[in-house]
């Protein structure tokens, strides 16, 4: 583990549309607020790739008021972090619409900044822990060995865990090119590792290990603004542009 604090990305993905378990849970609830699932990332400069959105089934969530204008779903304790850290109006007030279910968010479509795909769903994942980030992971498959095979499984059995199959109908979309794996680094080191499901915690740590370097110390930008960048020059700078269009803040734990 890291000696110092951990310096997200707060990604902010604003709801299109709520599952009808969640417009349930919230009616009446939000006001006028624009609600935004935030999702913890050490990899804002894969945001071009995200095809979905995870949450943990098994965890608690709260859509806490930011301001009069926007609220953010995220765990309890992250909204306890973000209050000292400058994100809620008042410092360390923190101001609790509602709690809700993981399995509760599952199925609302929300925006995923600078994807190329620019709506996506809220999907199960098992191995989401409430004691890391904000409870809500971004997915990006093409980077992610967590998210590949996370979207794998799903795709596999869709009945088993409760999701439509229209919702997981996205592919792996390519952002970094890696000298070892190429154009779909997390699928690559997935496969070499032989590893069969998210269940396979052990393996998959080992593959986020392997991919992560990879990305950050050989990889190349293959689309946005930064195409052809090295992502170690890369990832701040995509970090800034997100800040700066208002779809993403620093979050730190
Ligand atoms: B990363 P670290 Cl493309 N539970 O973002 C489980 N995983 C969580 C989480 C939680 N509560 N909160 C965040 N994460 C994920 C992108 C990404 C990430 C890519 C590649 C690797 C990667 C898209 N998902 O992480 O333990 C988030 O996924 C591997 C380093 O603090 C976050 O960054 O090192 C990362 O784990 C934070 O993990």
């Amino acid at each position: 583990e890291a000696l110092g604090p951990t310096e997200y990305t707060g990604i902010k993905m604003e709801v299109v549309q709520w599952s009808p378990e969640a417009a349930k849970a919230i009616e009446g609830k939000v006001g006028d607020r624009k609600v935004y699932l935030v999702a913890a990332t050490l990899r804002p400069e894969t945001m071009y790739g995200q095809t979905n959105c995870f949450v943990g089934t098994a965890i608690k969530y709260g859509v806490f008021a930011i301001n009069d204008k926007e609220a953010f779903v995220c765990t309890y304790r992250a909204a306890r972090n973000m209050a000292f850290q400058g994100i809620m109006a008042v410092r360390g007030q923190i101001n609790q619409l509602l709690e809700i279910d993981g399995t509760a968010l599952i199925g609302t479509k929300i925006k995923a900044p600078f994807s190329s795909i620019p709506e996506v769903y809220v999907l199960p994942m098992e191995n989401v822990l409430p004691t890391k980030g904000t409870g809500v992971v971004t997915s990006v498959p093409s980077d992610s060995p967590d998210d590949f095979q996370t979207l794998t499984d799903l795709k596999k059995k869709p009945e088993f865990y409760k999701v439509d199959p229209s919702w997981v109908a996205v592919d792996p979309i390519p952002v970094i090119s890696t000298p070892t794996y190429g154009e779909m680094t997390a699928p690559a080191v997935v496969k070499q590792l032989k590893i069969q499901s998210q269940k396979d915690t052990k393996q998959l740590a080992e593959a986020k290990e392997i991919a992560y370097k990879e990305g950050f110390y050989n990889g190349t930008m293959l689309v946005g603004e930064f195409k052809g960048v090295p992502v170690q020059e890369a990832k701040q700078r995509v970090r800034e542009k997100l800040i700066e269009a208002g779809l993403a803040f620093p979050y730190a734990e």
